[in-house]
């Protein structure tokens, strides 16, 4: 391929700069690098961030398949594909901070810049961090792996977890599952919900509950749960909270672009950055950059007729986020959960 720069190829390539590459030499490169950092593992040499180097190649090697096309019957079905470099920039900075924007084209997507402050941020991140026993993973180092709901599933539900060590869902990608403030829906949990394999398959009734986080990131949890209903209230409110995904993407990681699951992925949904960021997420034919402490959502057409992606981002951080998954109202047709345990109400509005 052309090197269109004056820099030399070296020099790029050692920046974390891969545009210059063919598909074949960024695999050829990826399995030097992996079989390099797996043997060595220093995260740094020469100035180089091997971690961020290796997970870039593995992920820009599979840029072309990561489409995740199973919600879909027939490729005609499947929503548009909006390559990065045609897409409308959106600046939501340049929005007012702490209030909630619908994009005026892609309607459904809204984002809310700054609705988390840097303390809530850090409380989220510590609370995170108890909850995972510092990072524990699941498989590795002795863990315990949390085994796949039995079938058929019990009508009676498991004591729910007080900690939880990451599923490693995909190279560089983890996970950890959380039950909202009013505890999950019983149905939803021995229905569609342990079918999910973001979260190996398990009891959701035996997930953490937020409700028993007793610390400032369980409080900025539950704050953010409140936020949509209160921010969005046309898009959210009556939806009561499914579940919450707590989401670590090692640097030079990204997401596929994909639809989420239509039946168990929650009718609409809000993400919040709570540190690294800083990368750019795509939303149909609109890409913006979402730094620690903002918020998006996905509802409507930008929940379902679009697909998403999170690109790597150049900071050299790991980044987390929050999902939070709302349910149907009465006249969607995934209307979970039918029932809640008990109510919840409160936390702070962004
Ligand atoms: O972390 C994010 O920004 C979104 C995550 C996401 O799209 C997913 O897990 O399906």
């Amino acid at each position: 391929m052309e090197n269109s720069s004056a820099e030399p190829i070296g020099v790029r390539f050692l920046r974390g700069d891969l545009s210059h590459l063919s598909p074949q030499s960024i695999g050829f490169a990826r399995r030097l690098v992996a079989s390099f950092t797996s043997r060595v593992v220093p995260p740094t040499a020469f100035g180089v961030d091997l971690v961020y180097l290796k997970n870039r190649l593995f992920y820009l090697s599979r840029s072309q398949g990561a489409f995740l096309g199973e919600e879909f019957p027939s490729s005609d079905s499947r929503p548009p594909v909006y390559p990065f470099d045609q897409c409308d920039r959106w600046d939501i900075q340049a929005l007012p901070q702490r209030c909630a924007s619908q994009h005026s084209q892609q309607r459904g997507l809204w984002v809310i810049p700054g609705a988390l402050d840097a303390k809530a941020c850090s409380a989220v991140v510590a609370t995170v961090a108890t909850l995972t026993k510092h990072d524990e993973v699941q498989g590795v180092d002795g863990v315990a792996v949390v085994p796949p709901a039995k079938r058929p599933i019990s009508l009676a539900a498991p004591a729910a977890a007080t900690t939880w060590a990451w599923h490693e869902y995909g190279p560089a990608r983890w996970m950890v599952p959380l039950q909202p403030s009013a505890g999950v829906c019983s149905a939803f949990a021995r229905g569609p919900l342990s079918t999910l394999s973001s979260h190996s398959c398990t009891d959701a009734r035996g997930w953490p509950e937020l409700s028993a986080l007793a610390s400032v990131g369980g409080d900025a949890l539950r704050g953010l749960e409140a936020i949509p209903a209160k921010a969005m209230p046309g898009a959210f409110a009556e939806r009561p909270a499914l579940f919450l995904q707590v989401q670590r993407l090692q640097r030079g990681a990204s997401i596929g672009a994909h639809v989420d699951q239509h039946d168990v992925g929650g009718r609409a949904i809000v993400t919040a950055v709570v540190a690294g960021g800083g990368g750019d997420v795509r939303v149909g034919g609109v890409s913006f950059a979402v730094r620690a402490g903002d918020v998006y959502a996905l509802v409507g057409e930008a929940r379902d007729a679009v697909d998403h992606e999170v690109y790597a981002s150049a900071e050299r951080d790991d980044r987390l986020s929050v999902t939070v998954r709302f349910g149907g109202r009465g006249e969607d047709v995934f209307a979970y959960p039918a029932v809640q345990r008990s109510t919840s109400s409160s936390g702070p509005v962004a």
